[in-house]
């Protein structure tokens, strides 16, 4: 039994010596020193002993599990230095490295413009008001005096929800809400998205924005019309530019007319932006025609006013020198952050 328990000391400390991490030392304590280990076995078969030897074994025993506690404990420690270091050299921080570099977000070229308009008639004393997107075809087209034959009534060009409720195809019908609701006078524009059933291209979209406005009260004239508009067309485009009205016609404003500004690319020399023209149509304008004032309860005779309508998309192109509209609606960061 001595040499036995003389052998175990010997291949425990020789493997003890060998092993190299601290999980396949723990396994050589377990087989040792555990309750199923060989120390524990010899030390089981003591009864068999005589009185005599008995204590000299136990002893015996005692020295060589002693030893063996020792020397785990030493190469514990060891191990455990080794492996920290080891750990400390691989996790070693390189403060020269860059840093993670962030992308901030960007404000939309489109929403630039709009929050740009926005402040020039803030400034100018207008209020801004938000409408529905779902219209009643009253509200969309009759107070508007589009009548039953309209065009733009055609279902070519509207999205009809049901026969008499439509997506709005401008944003007029805030216009006539405001009239009816919002007592007099009146001095807003209203932004906002619209819809035609148009083919996307890179002038179309079936969604694109509008602002329109609406000033009514007593003694307007087109001259306030002229002096308003110029002004915001000067504003939104610089000084420099000249704006001229032209004779058109919508059916909701008697006179009507649309606006141009000096090509904002060639500055009037003439241009493909301005195909030639030295001039640029940026939007449409009249005064509120009678019908209207009068469908919306407002007296004809004692009031009157203008109105106006812009396409959002159509300004920005041409403030960014932007040729497809398409572009506006792809979230490309390639194209957004250029703004
Ligand atoms: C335009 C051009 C001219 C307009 C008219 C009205 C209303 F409701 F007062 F009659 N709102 N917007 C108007 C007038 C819109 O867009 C090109």
């Amino acid at each position: 039994m001595k040499e036995q328990l003389e052998q175990i000391k010997v291949s425990a400390i020789e493997r003890i010596e060998q092993v190299d991490s601290l999980s396949a030392l723990e396994e050589l304590r377990v087989y040792y020193l555990g309750k199923k280990g060989e120390l524990t076995a010899v030390l089981r078969n003591m009864k068999d002993l005589s009185a005599e030897e008995r204590p000299v074994i136990g002893q015996l025993a005692n020295i060589v599990r002693e030893e063996i506690e020792k020397r785990l404990v030493l190469k514990k420690g060891l191990l455990e230095n080794l492996e920290q270091n080891q750990k400390l050299h691989e996790e070693t921080i390189d403060i020269t490295m860059p840093g993670k570099v962030l992308s901030y977000g960007h404000m939309h070229p489109l929403q630039k413009t709009l929050e740009e308009i926005q402040n020039i008639f803030l400034g100018m004393g207008y209020e801004i008001i938000d409408g529905r997107e779902v219209e009643t075809s009253y509200y969309n087209f009759d107070a508007l005096n589009l009548g039953e034959e309209h065009p733009a009534r055609d279902e070519q060009d509207t999205f009809y929800i049901t026969n008499n409720i439509v997506l709005r195809t401008a944003t007029s019908p805030v216009q006539v809400h405001t009239m009816e609701t919002q007592g007099l006078p009146i001095r807003m524009i209203a932004p906002g998205r619209v819809y035609r059933s148009d083919e996307v291209d890179a002038t179309h979209s079936p969604v694109f924005h509008q602002i329109e406005g609406l000033v009514i009260d007593k003694n307007i004239t087109f001259g306030d019309l002229k002096g308003v508009l110029a002004e915001f067309a000067k504003a939104l485009f610089g000084d420099k530019v000249q704006v001229k009205f032209r004779p058109h016609y919508f059916p909701f404003t008697e006179p009507s007319a649309e606006a141009d500004v000096s090509c904002v690319m060639c500055g009037g020399k003439g241009c493909n932006v301005c195909k030639g023209t030295g001039w640029i149509e940026v939007l449409g304008c009249g005064m509120v025609h009678p019908k209207v004032l009068e469908m919306a309860g407002i007296d004809p005779n004692e009031y009157s006013g203008f109105a106006f309508g812009m396409g959002l998309e159509r300004l920005t192109m041409l403030k960014y020198n932007i040729n497809d509209l398409r572009l506006f609606y792809e979230n490309d960061i390639r194209f957004l952050s250029q703004f």
